[in-house]
């Protein structure tokens, strides 16, 4: 089952929240900021055990004074124009939250459009590889898994709402 709603991830009543985190993992502006400062320092702490995580992978964290219960850190990657591997990192991403959910039988997940912001990729084309990566995804999905796409503006829930009615309703 798939959602899109228009909001802020942080509120969300869902098991796992995924960040669009960078290679450090430690915080930063944008959902990351958010998730980090209502999460509070013990996330911060827990992600400085990890260390690091390498653009188009994730790593699962509790989600501590968030309403869920992980956190999943992704880390997009930066748009130069579309020749540095770009559409594949960001497909990476998605494929490696989904590989969690199923390794941990999670039953709910929030996504924000990962790398849409301070890494300026195209939503347009940001969003093909969100819903393709989903469609992929649901193809195995035994459990019923809900997933939850929290766009932040107007324009990104706009394009979601497009493509999503076009590859999901369209087959
Ligand atoms: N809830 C949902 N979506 C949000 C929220 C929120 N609270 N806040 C922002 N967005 P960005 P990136 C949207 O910049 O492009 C950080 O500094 C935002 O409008 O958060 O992957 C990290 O530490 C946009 O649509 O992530 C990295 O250094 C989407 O979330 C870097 O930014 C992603 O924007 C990662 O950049």
């Amino acid at each position: 089952m798939v959602e899109i709603v228009k909001g802020d991830i942080v509120i969300q009543e869902i098991e796992a929240i995924v960040n669009a985190a960078n290679n450090s993992l430690l915080g930063g502006a944008g959902v990351d900021g958010a998730i980090h400062s209502v999460a509070g320092k013990e996330l911060l702490a827990e992600c400085k055990t990890i260390g690091f995580c390498k653009t188009g992978q994730a790593v699962l964290t509790k989600a501590y004074k968030l309403k869920s219960d992980f956190v999943i850190h992704t880390v997009g990657p930066i748009w130069y124009g579309g020749g540095n591997n770009e559409e594949h990192l960001l497909s990476l991403c998605y494929r490696n939250v989904f590989n969690i959910i199923r390794e941990k039988n999670i039953k709910s997940v929030a996504f924000p459009a990962i790398s849409t912001g301070v890494y300026k990729f195209p939503v347009d084309l940001a969003t093909d590889i969100a819903l393709r990566e989903t469609r992929e995804f649901l193809k195995s999905n035994i459990n019923n898994v809900k997933i939850v796409f929290v766009c932040y503006d107007e324009n990104t829930y706009n394009v979601y709402l497009n493509k999503f009615n076009q590859l999901f309703r369209k087959g």
